[in-house]
């Protein structure tokens, strides 16, 4: 590939478009990731239009915070910043541990004891970090990182950081010039509320520069048992499978709120069986590995269809977020998934179990279309 064609990140990509210190980037070339049809699963979640999928997992840690830990790092190191600091349910803290050792700084990272995934907290603690297991959870440790930092010179790497937000518009620029237009519908997961607020960010900043003619409405979505914007009210004990979102007081919960309202959209709660079914068949229709927070957009989604809030319209094109990958949450599958088949070294034991095999199509089937259990709002 010649050098000038090379991809070399986010900032290099889109600098016109991004409010960030002039220097060379901390970069690990994230962005340019995959915006994937989905035409099997949009078949068995009863969608007749363009289903995409903007596989966000692909970047250099596994997530989409890799887009804003470009532009934070950068402004940080900008300012002559020494050392970052986050709270985080893993992503965040992997990607700010990714960034800090790119640019020779020293990252602190508090994360909810015994609440993160566990490819997160590797990688997290293989990047350098220094990482602190509060006894808490993700808002219990924000707080204490907000005091931290009105006290000491350290950096604010989460989403409170503005530059978080400049690098993770980033994402919808992508999806615009991936589909030539907006998307009329993008689906979000929502914890802390910074994405679909970058989001919204960049669709707006890519209206008005005439780059697209309309702009999406957006559907954030969150976990049944952590969804305060859903609620409309913080949630002090948040639960869900989805350890990405489990967050009760969403930092940027009121511009979200605000985006969402803008874009004529919704915020839907979905149950975690739903989302592990969306789990399952992100993974077992269109072969995209993602965590569970990834797969509340596709449930969410769903359960937006069954309830008539998106039409089942044949010209309509839908974006879903696959926001991290699913490697990084090894645990859940082990949890949820059926063992593997235990197969003595024999041909003839062998070929009794592999014959009734070539029998059956694969599970599950995408003409399948499963029923939803019970409405979102009770
Ligand atoms: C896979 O890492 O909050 O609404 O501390 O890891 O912008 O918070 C992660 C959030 C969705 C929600 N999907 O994004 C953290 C953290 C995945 C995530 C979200 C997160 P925001």
């Amino acid at each position: 590939m010649a050098e000038g064609s090379m991809w070399r990140g986010i900032i290099h990509a889109y600098r016109p478009f991004l409010r960030v210190a002039p220097i060379d980037p901390i970069t690990l070339h994230e962005g340019n990731t995959p915006l994937v049809p989905a035409p099997r699963l949009a078949q068995a979640i009863g969608f007749p239009g363009s289903l995409y999928l903007k596989y966000e997992g692909l970047n250099p840690t596994g997530s989409f915070k890799d887009r804003g830990m470009t532009t934070a790092l950068t402004q940080a190191v900008a300012e002559g910043a020494r050392a970052v600091i986050c709270a985080s349910t893993g992503n965040t803290a992997a990607s700010a541990a990714a960034y800090a050792a790119r640019a020779g700084l020293r990252a602190i990272v508090l994360v909810p004891a015994g609440k993160i995934a566990l490819g997160k907290l590797a990688a997290a603690m293989a990047y350098g970090a220094t990482v602190l297991a509060v006894e808490g959870n993700f808002d219990a440790a924000l707080a204490l990182v907000r005091r931290a930092v009105e006290v000491y010179p350290i950096a604010l790497v989460n989403s409170l950081n503005p530059y978080r937000l400049e690098g993770q518009q980033t994402a919808a620029f992508e999806i615009c010039d991936q589909l030539g237009r907006a998307p009329d519908w993008l689906a979000i997961p929502v914890g802390n509320a910074g994405n679909i607020t970058a989001y919204w960010k960049g669709f707006c900043a890519y209206h008005q520069a005439g780059r697209i003619a309309a702009l999406p409405h957006l559907l954030g979505v969150q976990a049944e048992g952590a969804a305060p914007l859903v609620r409309g009210h913080p949630i002090d004990q948040p639960e869900t499978v989805a350890t990405a979102i489990r967050i009760g007081r969403p930092a940027r919960g009121p511009e979200a709120a605000q985006a969402v309202r803008e874009s004529g959209g919704r915020f839907l709660a979905v149950p975690d069986e739903e989302i592990l079914e969306a789990w399952r068949m992100l993974a077992a229709l269109e072969g995209l590995f993602v965590e569970p927070a990834s797969a509340a957009a596709v449930a969410g989604l769903r359960r937006a269809l069954a309830e008539g809030l998106i039409p089942r319209r044949e010209e309509l094109q839908v974006v879903a977020v696959l926001t991290g990958h699913g490697l990084k949450d090894p645990e859940i599958a082990m949890r949820v998934l059926p063992v593997p088949v235990q197969v003595p070294a024999d041909w003839e034991a062998f070929r009794r179990i592999l014959e009734p095999l070539l029998e059956r199509p694969p599970e599950p089937r995408a003409e399948t279309e499963a029923p939803l259990p019970r409405p979102s709002v009770p």
